[in-house]
């Protein structure tokens, strides 16, 4: 087990995520820092994406931005799901307005000894940044974070972003021998960086699957799922294990398998019929983001629909169905914490 720093007991966040009963429904936007935020975008001017992310002090500032904002009740740490691939030394960089894109991409046998494990020590910009955010942070808990095994494969086996991710899924049924190969690895990598973050502070993670979607139920079972499971057991019985994928309504119990507590729903489906599904986890969502750029009566409906679908759950954490869009209005998602507080508390 791994070493979990004690996180306070009155976080509403981390007794909804043990299945209690929270003297309110917490709230955080996946997402919440960085391109909606003016203030981001000020601390970040001139520092490249992954600069700023092996730099403790901006990482803890950018990180606070938000929780002081919109008063939150969770952190993320600011960071980027490619980050440890960068500190084995992948050749990749996060292009503005794309996103990460890789020199060369992995596409043989021969390319598997470019996965060489993570070691605690390539990522000490993470262990100090965590550090600075727990002192920060007074009760409000730190949520560390990784990208699943399948979507940092994609990333690494097309190249980029993806939208059918066609080389990824070619690569899986013609070298099956060789996907398992790349993404057991890769779950390894992802495991070590949860690990390094929990022994640092954070007090929950959420594995990001956000390209799950892409896979039918069978392919999922087979490809992904087990190495999912393999990077989330290293952090099993330590914290709260969130687990989110984007159109991934046919796999909410496939994904469940993977025995995280919380399960991430997009806001394709109605939480009440994701509890009727998954009757033992606590759920995390699901605003539609484009929501947010309603006006303000239609803003306020969907919030109150999302927290009363949510009252089915064994217990709910409110959340968008993904992350904050950078066009949206900080005030608008300020109305949105305020309602789901204003609305809930016991
Ligand atoms: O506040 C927070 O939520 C923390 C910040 C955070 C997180 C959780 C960033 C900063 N990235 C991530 C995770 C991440 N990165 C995911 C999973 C979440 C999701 O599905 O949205 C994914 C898929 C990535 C990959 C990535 N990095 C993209 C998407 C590209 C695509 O395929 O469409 C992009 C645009 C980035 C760059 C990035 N990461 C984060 C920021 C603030 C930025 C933009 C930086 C810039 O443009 O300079």
């Amino acid at each position: 087990m791994v070493n979990a720093v004690p996180s306070s007991p009155e976080s509403p966040f981390l007794a909804a995520c043990r299945g209690e009963e929270p003297g309110r429904t917490p709230v955080w936007f996946m997402r919440q820092a960085g391109r909606s935020l003016p203030e981001y975008k000020q601390a970040r001017a001139g520092t490249s994406m992954l600069e700023a992310c092996r730099t403790p002090e901006l990482v803890c500032e950018i990180t606070m931005q938000p929780v002081r904002r919109y008063g939150v009740d969770a952190a993320i740490f600011f960071s980027d799901i490619v980050v440890p691939l960068a500190a084995i030394g992948l050749d990749i960089e996060i292009v503005p307005g794309v996103g990460p894109v890789v020199a060369e991409p992995l596409r043989t046998e021969a390319d598997l000894k470019r996965l060489r494990n993570l070691d605690p020590c390539d990522v000490g910009y993470v262990t100090e940044a965590v550090g600075l955010l727990r002192k920060e942070l007074g009760d409000t808990p730190l949520i560390g974070f990784a990208g699943a095994p399948f979507t940092l494969a994609s990333y690494l086996i097309e190249g980029g972003p993806s939208r059918d991710h066609a080389k990824t899924k070619a690569l899986m049924k013609s070298r099956p021998e060789v996907w398992h190969g790349i993404a057991s690895r890769l779950a390894a990598i992802c495991g070590e960086f949860l690990r390094v973050q929990v022994e640092a502070g954070a007090q929950a993670v959420q594995l990001f699957d956000s390209w799950a979607g892409a896979l039918s139920e069978a392919d999922y079972r087979t490809y992904a799922l087990p190495h999912s499971t393999a990077a989330l057991a290293g952090v099993a019985e330590s914290v709260p294990r969130i687990h989110f994928g984007v159109g991934t309504g046919h796999l909410l119990e496939a994904m469940a398998e993977t025995g995280a507590e919380v399960s991430g729903v997009d806001f394709r489906i109605p939480l009440d019929e994701a509890a009727k599904r998954l009757p033992d986890k606590v759920l995390q969502g699901n605003l539609d983001p484009a929501l947010v750029l309603a006006d303000d009566a239609a803003l306020t409906a969907e919030t109150d629909r999302v927290v009363a679908a949510g009252r089915a759950a064994k217990a709910h954490v409110f959340n968008l169905g993904h992350g904050v869009l950078p066009d949206s209005d900080p005030g608008k998602l300020k109305l949105v914490v305020d309602r789901v507080h204003e609305t809930t508390t016991r």
